[in-house]
C-alpha cells in the first residue's frame, strides 16, 4: 500500500523547563520543539505521523536553529518531496535522505521530516519503530545530563536527587572553571557511580594538561571537549588523556564517524539523530561503530515524548552499550505533550511498541503550548 503525502504542519511550541538547564553555550528556561505533523493518503485512509525539530532557538550548538529549520523546510524539504511525488515515486523514509541529498547540510531539519514520514508509513502498517529497527529489546538504560549549577553544594542536591530517582548513569556539564572541582566533589559524595563530563566544545588543544587532572576521577568518558571541526585536534588531545574522548557536535554522518574512528578522535560515539540528519543515518554510525568496537550511547536534545519514544527505540540496537541520555520526561517537562515517560524501579526506560513511535500527542495540550503554526501543502505539483 503506497503512501502519498498530502501535507506537512509546522508546530511550534514552548514547553517551560522544571529547571534551568545551563551549558557551557547558555542557559535553556524552556524549550520551543518544532513539531512536523504530516498527513498521508494509503488508499482510502488517512495517516498521521509526528516528527520533531530538536534544533534550538539559536545556533549555539551548532550551526541550525528553529527559524532556519521551519524556512527550510517550507522552501526546499516540502518542494523536493512534492516534486518527487509528482514524478511518481513515493516518498519513505528509506529514500527521503536521497531525495533531500541535493539540499546541502539542514540536518536537524531533514531528520524531523524524515520522522514524520516514518511515523506515518510505520502507522500505515501498523508497525512499531522497534520493529522496523529490529530492536527486540524492551527497555533502555536511562542516563541524565546535569547542567552546570551555581554553586558546588547545589550541584551535590541535584545530583543526589537524580540518583534516589534511579538514573544508571550521571553526566556532567562542565567548561572551563566548572570541572575538576564538581567531578571532585561529585566523586567524593557518591563514590563509585557511572559518571562523565561534556564540554560542549568549551576546551583548546592546549588545555589537554588541565583536562588530565580528570583522569584521577574514572570517567566513562569526555565528550567534546574541542571545537566541532577539529578531528585532527582531539585525536591529539585523546593521545593525552586517559579518559576516553567521545564525540558530539563532530560527528554529523556516518562517514565523519568513520574519520573520526580511523584518526583516534572519538573512543566512544554520541549518536543523535537530529545532528547526523535522521535515524536512518543515526543507525549507519551505529553499524559503523559497531563495526570498529566502537561503543555508543543516545544522547538527547530536551525531547518531547515524541523524540524520547524514538530515542529509547534507537537506543535498543546493540551496539548502544552506555546509558543514553534518555531521562524520564519529568525530568525536563512537568506535563509533556505525550503520556510522560518514566524509569522502572532499576533505571531503565520502556521501548515503546505500539505502531510508528508508539506514543500519541495530546492535541488539547499542543493546541496550548503552540506559538506557531504553519502549513505546507504537499499534494499539488
Ligand atoms: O551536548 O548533549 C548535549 C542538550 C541540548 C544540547 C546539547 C546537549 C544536550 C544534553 C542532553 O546534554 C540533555 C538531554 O536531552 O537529556
Ligand atoms: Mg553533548
Amino acid at each position: 500500500m503506497t503512501v502519498h503525502l498530502l501535507s506537512l504542519d509546522l508546530l511550534t511550541l514552548r514547553l517551560p523547563l522544571v529547571s534551568p538547564f545551563r551549558t557551557s553555550f547558555g542557559v535553556q528556561t524552556d524549550r520551543t520543539p518544532m513539531l512536523v505533523r504530516v498527513e498521508a493518503a494509503v488508499g482510502a485512509r488517512t495517516v498521521i505521523g509526528w516528527g520533531e525539530c530538536v534544533a534550538l532557538p539559536r545556533p549555539v550548538y551548532s550551526s541550525e536553529f528553529l527559524d532556519g529549520a521551519r524556512q527550510i523546510i517550507a522552501s526546499e524539504i516540502a518542494p523536493a518531496l512534492r516534486s518527487a511525488q509528482t514524478s511518481g515515486i513515493e516518498v519513505t523514509a528509506e529514500n527521503v535522505g536521497d531525495l533531500l541529498a541535493p539540499i546541502r547540510g539542514h540536518r536537524m531539519a531533514k531528520a524531523a521530516v524524515e520522522m514524520a514520514v516514518l511515523d506515518a508509513q510505520l502507522r500505515a502498517s501498523d508497525r512499531s519503530f522497534a520493529s522496523w529497527l529490529g530492536v527486540t529489546a524492551t527497555r533502555v538504560a536511562s542516563g541524565v545530563s546535569v547542567g552546570i549549577q551555581d554553586s558546588v553544594p547545589m550541584l551535590l542536591d541535584v545530583v543526589g536527587g537524580y540518583l534516589a530517582e534511579g538514573y544508571r548513569r550521571v553526566k556532567l556539564k562542565i567548561e572551563p572553571g566548572w570541572d575538576v572541582e564538581p567531578v571532585r566533589a561529585v566523586r567524593e559524595r557518591f563514590g563509585d557511580i557511572p559518571l562523565q563530563v561534556d564540554a560542549n566544545t568549551a576546551y583548546r588543544l592546549g588545555d589537554a594538561a588541565h583536562l588530565r587532572r580528570l583522569d584521577a576521577f574514572d570517567l566513562l568518558l569526555i565528550e567534546q571537549p574541542l571545537a566541532d571541526e577539529d578531528l585532527r585536534q582531539h585525536s591529539l588531545l585523546a593521545r593525552q588523556l586517559q579518559t576516553p574522548v567521545c564525540l558530539d557536535e563532530s560527528i554529523v554522518s556516518a562517514e565523519t564517524a568513520a574519520d573520526a574512528i580511523a584518526l583516534g578522535a572519538s573512543a566512544i560515539i554520541n549518536v543523535k539523530p537530529g545532528r547526523v540528519g535522521g535515524y536512518v543515518e543515526a543507525r549507519r554510525v551505529h553499524d559503523v561503530a559497531r563495526a570498529h568496537g566502537v561503543p555508543v550511547w543516545c544522547g538527547g536534545m530536551l525531547e518531547t515524548g515524541i523524540g524520547r519514544a524514538a530515542n529509547a527505540a534507537l537506543g535498543g540496537l546493540p551496539g548502544f552499550t552506555l546509558p543514553g541520555d534518555i531521562s524520564a520526561s519529568d525530568r525536563f517537562y512537568r506535563e509533556d505533550i505525550t503520556a510522560p515517560f518514566v524509569l522502572d524501579d532499576e533505571g531503565f526506560i520502556a521501548i515503546p511498541r505500539g505502531p510508528g513511535f508508539g506514543v500519541e500527542p495530546d492535541e488539547d495540550r499542543v493546541a496550548a503550548a503552540q506559538i506557531h503554526a504553519q502549513r505546507v501543502d504537499l499534494s499539488h505539483g
